[in-house]
């Protein structure tokens, strides 16, 4: 685990399964129908409960790319979900980096607004839509360190799914944290 502090905020990587986080809100890798899908996805559904989760992802109808909606967490140990649609990767030239960097703002704004103090993101957008990894993690830690100087999070944390990620997420943190 890598953990930084940018005043009174925590940053931290580290190696899990995110539905086993205990914290106010964890985000998921969601798609524009909010459907449910695999990957962490459907991690969430599952440790959530499938039906009460659809039912709610239902009513708010659906997401575009770039931006986030808010549901409870029901079984799990977060009391929110935030649902993120990151993009799909295609060949970097159509708007990939400000739509990944749009998902993690907007998740950021909503979460603030819903009164989450600790919040923990899966590596969006790398696993099944593609982004390249080094890339989106440069994305990922600066829109941390930006959240971070709000001043309006406690813990933030980049929740990776090898150490493999969690060591790019951890090299992108501290040389981002400090140049
Ligand atoms: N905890 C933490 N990270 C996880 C977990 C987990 N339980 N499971 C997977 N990951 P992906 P995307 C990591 O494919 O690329 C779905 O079908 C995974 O290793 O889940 O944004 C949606 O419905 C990778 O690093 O999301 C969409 O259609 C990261 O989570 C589409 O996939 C993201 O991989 C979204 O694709």
């Amino acid at each position: 685990m890598t953990t930084i502090r940018r005043g009174d905020t925590a940053i931290e990587v580290i190696t899990a399964d995110i539905t086993t986080l205990e914290v106010d809100a964890v985000v998921n890798a969601a798609n524009q129908q909010l459907k449910g899908g695999g990957g962490v996805d459907g991690a969430i559904h599952r440790a959530a409960g499938k039906a009460r989760l659809q039912e709610a992802c239902r009513t708010i109808g659906g997401c575009p790319t770039g931006e986030a909606r808010i549901t409870e967490g029901f079984d799990l140990p977060a009391r929110s979900i935030v649902h993120a649609v990151g993009p799909r990767w295609k060949d970097g030239t159509k708007g990939e980096d400000d739509l990944l960097a749009g998902a993690y703002r907007h998740s950021f704004t909503l979460a603030a607004e819903h009164g989450v103090r600790s919040i923990a993101f899966p590596a969006i957008s790398t696993g099944i839509y593609g982004f390249p990894k080094e890339r989106a993690a440069t994305i990922a830690v600066l829109q941390c360190l930006a959240a971070a100087d709000s001043g309006k999070f406690e813990r933030i944390v980049l929740c990776c799914f090898s150490s493999e990620d969690a060591e790019i997420h951890a090299s992108a943190l501290t040389r981002e944290a400090t140049s």
